[in-house]
């Protein structure tokens, strides 16, 4: 049987069953593949990287959206940056209220992901109250003079067109784009595998903003242990959001889950030393 190797990491590598392509096309940005895989179900994959499978999307994507969103509370307006797959707009929807713009760089990836990995959107992108952009997220924000109250950006890891991303400049521009009390969540990889890109983000965000952490959630396909999602906002009071209120919030919004409780909210933003040691840690 084939094996899709995955290379992203140095010394390491996740190797998957292909039990069969089901698409593979070099577009002019990206080189993506779907197939499927007796665990994960279908798997898309961008340039040699696991993005997102059918059975374990809801993980990532449920602590991408719920999370900020219950400890804001009174989120009306997301900025989503790439996402192309729909994952986060599918949970985002789960909201009554909220309003959605969602940027992404590829049409290709959500066409393809509409098409062949159809419950990961969920219908997201034909609901009235999402906006699609095709465009490039880091020009979108320098030009954009609308305000979001939570911006997640839902990117590639830190190489190819996602390296931009990653940059102090981009983060400011995104900063721009918040509006008060507004917070930031990023893909920030896994700590133990990629130790330098959380440090990076942690000096760059914490040069922009009073209140920078980041909370963690094992993703079965992403190799390596927890990863960790980046969190920043010049509101401090968020991040400590008691138990109490959180769970009237979640009673309240009436959103359905298989991941995220109150309970796993809370405690995701317990960091083991090791990754708090990476924090003050010189590279
Ligand atoms: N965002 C996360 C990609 C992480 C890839 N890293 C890895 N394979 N270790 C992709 C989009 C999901 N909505």
């Amino acid at each position: 049987m084939e094996l899709f190797d995955e290379g992203l990491h140095s010394g390491v590598n996740l190797a998957l069953n292909v039990e069969k392509v089901i698409y593979r096309e070099k577009t002019d940005l990206q080189d993506l593949v779907i197939f499927e895989n007796n665990q994960f179900g279908r798997v898309m994959s961008l340039d040699g990287a696991v993005q997102t499978t059918e059975n374990d999307e809801f993980i990532y994507h449920e602590m991408f959206v719920h999370v900020p969103l219950l400890a804001h509370g009174k989120v009306r307006r997301v900025l989503v940056i790439g996402g192309g797959d729909g994952g986060a707009a599918r949970q985002l929807m789960k909201h009554k209220n909220v309003m959605v713009t969602l940027v992404d760089i590829d049409r290709t990836v959500i066409e393809l992901s509409k098409k062949y990995m159809p419950s990961i959107s969920g219908g997201a992108f034909d609901d009235p109250r999402l906006e699609l952009v095709i465009a490039d997220g880091c020009k979108f924000v320098k030009e954009s003079d609308a305000r979001w109250d939570v911006i997640i950006i839902d990117s590639t890891d830190p190489h190819g067109p996602g390296e931009v991303l990653y940059t102090e400049e981009f983060y400011r521009d995104c900063k721009s784009c918040l509006s008060e009390g507004g917070i930031i969540i990023t893909q920030n990889g896994v700590p133990f595998v990629q130790e330098s890109e959380l440090r990076e983000s942690y000096d760059r965000l914490g040069r922009l903003f009073k209140d920078v952490t980041f909370y963690l959630a094992a993703i079965p396909s992403y190799v390596g242990g927890v990863m960790a999602y980046g969190w920043a906002t010049d509101e401090t009071g968020h991040r400590r959001a008691d138990l109490a209120r959180l769970a009237q919030r979640y009673i309240d919004a009436e959103i359905e889950t298989d991941y995220y409780t109150p309970e796993v909210h809370q405690a995701a933003f317990a960091l083991p030393l090791h990754i708090q040691k990476m924090l003050t840690r010189e590279l």
